[in-house]
């Protein structure tokens, strides 16, 4: 069996940007293979297949590479309380210790397969106490993966991957980082890819079904969330808006010239996002499938006739992404969808499923890519998808950023789509798996991510596209985790009862607007965080570990960037919770009080309440709650001062939506001198952006009464914050966009 770990995989979709130093090897004296990476020295010695990851001067892990039933195996020793993070959204708790997955794209049939996910992320973080430690095992065929814990200092290999290789010769590389979360995402997403510049509207509100069955449905949906004064970006088109499920065609009646459903939505301020199948149907005439075959771009069998499935349209052949001119023709194939006004694309199925309603093992089937096997493409088949959308959009939206929304995925795939967490269910315990699910990925790379707000199915199974029973409590308290999720989407299954914000009665539509309304005014900071990871690779959700290593409570608290810490409420019937607050201090983000970190403090949960913290020192960006995200953005803009000693915030402005966008940008410093007195200035700034804002307010605790700008003293205006939901009162000032220096004189006696 041939075995070369240094052989590079050969494809687009995985790696970008290769380290200049990579894989440089040699043997030295002994006979060792050694290479030097960028950030570590591996040495492997062939007669007894053990291996050492070296990280500059610090042994991190080693590790043994060997033949079990003449299946390759790679193992990762641990030490004792070594705990494993990422791996994608593999589900279980929130850690991997102690669990068994399989590392293979497939629709876990509403997650009734144990250890199996939809998408592939062999790559995971180890924390041994406050340090981390990234191994990503770039390995594209289906993998065993089984992570045991150490049991004391010396015990043996503790994450293995069985290859399953199926007698194929296998290539991998490895690749080790180590330092903080931050810089480990950094590298690791240098090397797989940045994740996308997001359109700010993707991170507005959006509602789906399956399916909003006519474009009359699909209006009066819009205009019901206009009347209800909730805000919404985009209203996703589920599978039956095609004509008999045939990729890139609307259903002649039932959605008949969706070009003018999309300009009267355009009117409200409404986008769509429009699902699109891999698997093609066989029908004769058909432009998509006539092009495919007279191209010859299907996946082909070992006697090369198209290979057949059978999905929703029936019987389909499946686009061979793996060729490149596939890609091409694939994302050409999107022009249909754009001209009728589709703003944004939805990859499902891309597993790929081959067949449904029937028990079938992928790799058993004779279907082969140009590329190679199946079983060592088909992880990568979901990626290959979104870089041929990816096309279509530079092709046809050449201007714009685009929005991809897939189930399936490899790593890598950040570079070209968000995922959502596929088909989970109306539970209590699903709403935690959305919370551990989306650290998870965000530790994988993958910032932008999501759960089926409010559940999908009601349970595994066939049956659980039948949705009868309603849960009001579970769906008011799931919104309001989705609120602060990267991607927020309410979708739920075939058969179910509607699930819009107003499905459950005034009481928790009043909660689903409080909380949709605050992810809008959050936008300014939640958009900037957004940017931040197109640049770094940084999670927006984080654990607490990720700011602060040494803290542990992160299983039921997150945060959302570096500023704001939230505990959710994942239990039914809970009337108080816990909160474990990190050092520094802590604004509480509705009433404003001040909480010291480093203790534990507890909170009632009346509804429509958990506990949500800004952390002492945040100049944090907040707007107006308009209809959508671009209408909020462009609306006025607050700077909220939470006082600590020392303050710091960032200011950005961009055209929201174009690749090429020239943005405005601010830093902002503040101290806290001794009489309790602030000072804040401009730090530094970029200036290539048009604003649309000649003007911003800062908003300041009641104490801060006036403000002094260019010597002059002026008093702030008393504002109480109850119509956005907050029991908290503050003083705003309104300043222009140059100002360079504020100084506000502490009132004792306010
Ligand atoms: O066989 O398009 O995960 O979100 O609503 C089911 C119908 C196919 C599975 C997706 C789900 C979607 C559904 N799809």
């Amino acid at each position: 069996m041939g075995l070369n770990p240094f052989e590079n995989f050969p494809s687009s979709p995985i790696l970008t940007d290769l380290p200049a130093e990579t894989a440089s090897i040699h043997r030295d004296e002994q006979g060792m293979l050694r290479s030097r990476k960028k950030n570590y020295i591996f040495r492997y010695d062939p007669p007894t297949r053990i291996f050492k990851l070296t990280m500059l001067n610090e042994e991190v892990l080693s590790g043994q590479l060997r033949w079990v039933d003449t299946a390759p195996e790679i193992s990762f020793n641990l030490a004792a309380r070594d705990r494993v993070f990422g791996l994608g959204e593999a589900t279980g708790q929130p850690d991997r210790n102690d669990q068994s997955f399989r590392i293979m794209n497939l629709d876990t049939l509403l997650f009734s397969i144990p250890g199996s996910s939809y998408a592939s992320f062999p790559f995971f973080i180890v924390k041994r106490q406050n340090t981390f430690t990234g191994i990503f095992f770039l390995c594209t065929f289906p993998l065993r993966a089984r992570i045991d814990s150490a049991t004391d200092e010396t015990s043996g290999p503790a994450v293995r991957f069985q290859v399953e290789n199926g007698g194929e010769e296998f290539l991998y590389d490895v690749f080790a980082f180590s330092g903080s979360l931050a810089r480990i995402l950094d590298e690791y997403t240098r090397l797989t890819g940045r994740p996308a510049l997001l359109p700010a509207w993707s991170l507005g509100f959006h509602q789906s079904r399956w399916s909003y069955k006519t474009k009359e449905k699909v209006l009066e949906i819009a205009r019901r969330f206009r009347s209800a004064d909730l805000p919404l970006d985009a209203i996703h088109l589920d599978i039956h808006y095609m004509d008999s499920y045939k990729v890139f065609t609307f259903h002649p009646r039932h959605f008949a010239a969706p070009e003018e459903m999309h300009r009267t939505l355009q009117a409200q301020g409404v986008r769509t996002v429009a699902i699109i199948d891999p698997g093609v149907k066989i029908e004769d005439g058909y432009k998509t499938y006539e092009q495919g075959k007279v191209g010859g771009y299907y996946c082909l069998t070992a006697e090369d006739s198209a290979y057949n499935g059978r999905v929703w349209p029936g019987p389909v052949v499946f686009p061979d992404f793996t060729r490149p001119e596939v890609r091409h023709w694939w994302g050409d194939a999107h022009q249909d969808v754009f001209e009728a006004g589709v703003s944004g694309i939805w990859n499902d199925m891309n597993d790929p499923v081959l067949w449904m309603n029937k028990t079938y093992d992928p790799l058993a089937e004779d279907i082969q890519h140009a590329a190679g096997s199946h079983r060592r493409f088909r992880n990568l088949y979901a990626n290959f998808q979104a870089e041929g959308t990816a096309l279509g959009y530079e092709k046809h939206r050449s201007a714009e950023r685009p929005f991809i929304l897939t189930r399936s995925a490899f790593c890598g795939i950040q570079k070209h789509a968000a995922v959502w967490t596929g088909d989970n269910h109306s539970t209590w315990e699903h709403l935690r798996e959305n919370l551990h699910m989306v650290i998870n990925l965000g530790l994988s790379g993958v910032p932008f991510c999501g759960a089926d707000v409010g559940g999908f199915a009601s349970g595994p199974g066939a049956r659980g596209v039948l949705k009868i029973f309603k849960n009001k409590e579970l769906f008011a308290r799931w919104i309001q985790l989705g609120s602060l999720m990267p991607f927020f989407r309410v979708h739920t299954a075939l058969l179910s009862y509607s699930q819009e914000p107003w499905s459950f009665g005034e009481e928790v539509l009043a909660i689903a607007r409080k909380h949709m309304k605050r992810r809008y005014r959050l936008l300014p900071y939640i958009y900037r965080l957004a940017r931040e990871s197109h640049e770094s690779g940084a999670p927006m959700v984080r654990p607490l570990f990720y700011e602060f290593p040494d803290w542990d409570h992160s299983d039921d608290q997150f945060m959302l960037g570096s500023s704001l810490l939230a505990a959710p409420v994942l239990y039914p019937g809970q009337t108080r919770r816990p909160v474990h607050l990190p050092p520094g201090d802590w604004y509480e983000y509705e009433t404003g009080m001040l909480y010291s970190g480093n203790s534990q403090h507890e909170f009632d949960l009346k509804a429509g309440y958990y506990p949500l913290f800004v952390r002492a020192g945040t100049i944090l960006p907040v707007c107006a709650a308009e209809r959508n995200a671009e209408e909020s953005l462009k609306a006025g803009w607050a700077l909220e001062i939470y006082p600590a000693d020392t303050m710091n915030g960032f200011f950005l402005f961009d055209d929201l939506k174009t690749r090429s966008s020239a943005t405005f940008s601010q830093e902002l410093e503040g101290t806290r001198l001794h009489n309790g007195d602030l000072r804040l200035r401009v730090k530094n700034r970029t200036k290539d952006a048009e604003l649309p804002l000649q003007e911003r307010t800062l908003r300041l605790p009641a104490m801060y009464r006036t403000m002094i700008d260019k010597g002059q003293r002026q008093d702030g205006e008393s504002l109480h914050l109850i119509r956005e939901d907050r029991n908290i009162e503050m003083q705003s000032f309104k300043v222009g966009m140059d100002e360079a220096e504020w100084e506000f004189p502490y009132t004792s006696n306010w």
